[in-house]
């Protein structure tokens, strides 16, 4: 058995017809629980065949979240390094920052399974279920001085929202700077995180992480009402290996077009995919600033009009004054 691998797993794979009297003796629970199991494994877009008399049958493929399955959906051209895989991580952003240290080229990439602490900004966490979702880390080497690297967030969350528009009739809304919402709801989310001398990056972690398979009931019950995944809002599973090659693949080239042209190339697309444009919000600060969004600007920011003046925020946290509503009349 692969290390950490679902034992019913190990039992069907690669081996034909399987009586469920056989799994449930082999794995010491009833054939009550096999069945069960058996349906959860299928709502994660396992294909397991059941027939009376025979048992249960794997047909297709564990939708592992492998590099060689990424690979056939990912022709990077400047995103050429390693694609490393693991089953269980406390967090790829930090296995990542490790593999950079160690000197790993740009572009090296870690996925994972499932994360044990997995991080979200200001010491929160990301709730990292095993095997239904995305979580992603890619080491960048761009030659830009530390106080630009914000900029990075938002052209990883628009290579997100991009990817999850080609991904189905999906119509996802970034949140500036890190979140992507579909119906209101985030789906995705991106922690950057560098190391640096004085006015040198040294290297750049983008850690992304998207909710593509997860049920309502793998979130914990204070976020089931404010996340939501691709196969919750798109009623099918995503095969996950795919996706996350599309992801890379709209990452290698928005990162081709920011390298050349700054994020100014990329503000049009930015602008397009933007949900919070003509919301009203609070942006969180002494005092905190009331307005509402007009768009981003070519650095990055947030413009923000309050009693008639446009402010550029740099960072913060925005809250919406109106609820979610106004993000779900998107039409997502
Ligand atoms: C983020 O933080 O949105 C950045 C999340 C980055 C996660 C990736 S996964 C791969 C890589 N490795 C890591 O260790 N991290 C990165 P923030 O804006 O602080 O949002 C965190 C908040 O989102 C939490 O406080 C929850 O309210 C909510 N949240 C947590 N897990 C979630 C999930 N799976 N889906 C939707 N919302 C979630």
């Amino acid at each position: 058995m692969k290390e950490g691998r679902d034992d019913l797993l190990a039992a069907l794979e690669g081996r034909g017809w399987q009586s469920g009297a056989a799994i449930a003796a082999s794995l010491g629970v009833s054939r009550a629980a096999v069945w069960k199991r058996v349906e959860r494994l299928r709502e994660r877009g396992y294909g397991i065949e059941a027939v009376a008399g025979r048992g249960y049958r794997l047909v297709r493929d564990s939708d592992l979240l492998l590099p060689d399955a990424i690979r056939k959906h990912y022709r990077p051209t400047l995103l050429r390094g390693e694609i490393v895989h693991r089953t269980t991580i406390d967090s790829t952003n930090r296995l990542a920052a490790e593999l950079a240290r160690a000197g790993a080229e740009e572009g090296t990439t870690v996925v994972a399974e499932q994360q044990t602490a997995g991080r979200g900004r200001l010491g929160r966490t990301w709730v990292s279920p095993a095997s239904v979702n995305l979580y992603a880390s890619i080491v960048l080497r761009p030659g830009i001085p530390p106080l630009d690297v914000p900029r990075l967030t938002l052209v990883a969350g628009l290579a997100v929202a991009e990817a999850i528009r080609d991904s189905g009739s999906f119509a996802p809304r970034i949140k500036w700077p890190n979140d992507v919402l579909l119906g209101g709801r985030k789906v995705a989310g991106v922690l950057t995180e560098l190391e640096a001398e004085a006015d040198r990056v040294r290297f750049v972690i983008v850690g992304i992480g998207v909710n593509l398979n997860a049920a309502r009931a793998d979130f914990p019950p204070e976020l089931r009402r404010k996340a939501t995944s691709l196969a919750i809002a798109g009623g099918t599973p995503v095969a996950r290996a795919a996706f996350t090659g599309r992801l890379l693949t709209r990452l290698d080239a928005a990162w081709a077009t920011f390298l050349e042209g700054g994020f100014a190339a990329l503000r049009h697309r930015y602008d397009e995919l933007h949900g919070l444009v003509g919301v009203a919000v609070t942006i969180d600060g002494a005092p905190p600033l009331a307005g509402t969004v007009r768009g981003v600007d070519d650095g990055g920011a947030l413009l923000v009009e309050a009693e008639g003046t446009i402010r550029r925020v740099v960072s913060g946290e925005v809250t919406l004054r109106d609820t979610y509503r106004a993000l779900r009349r998107g039409r997502a």
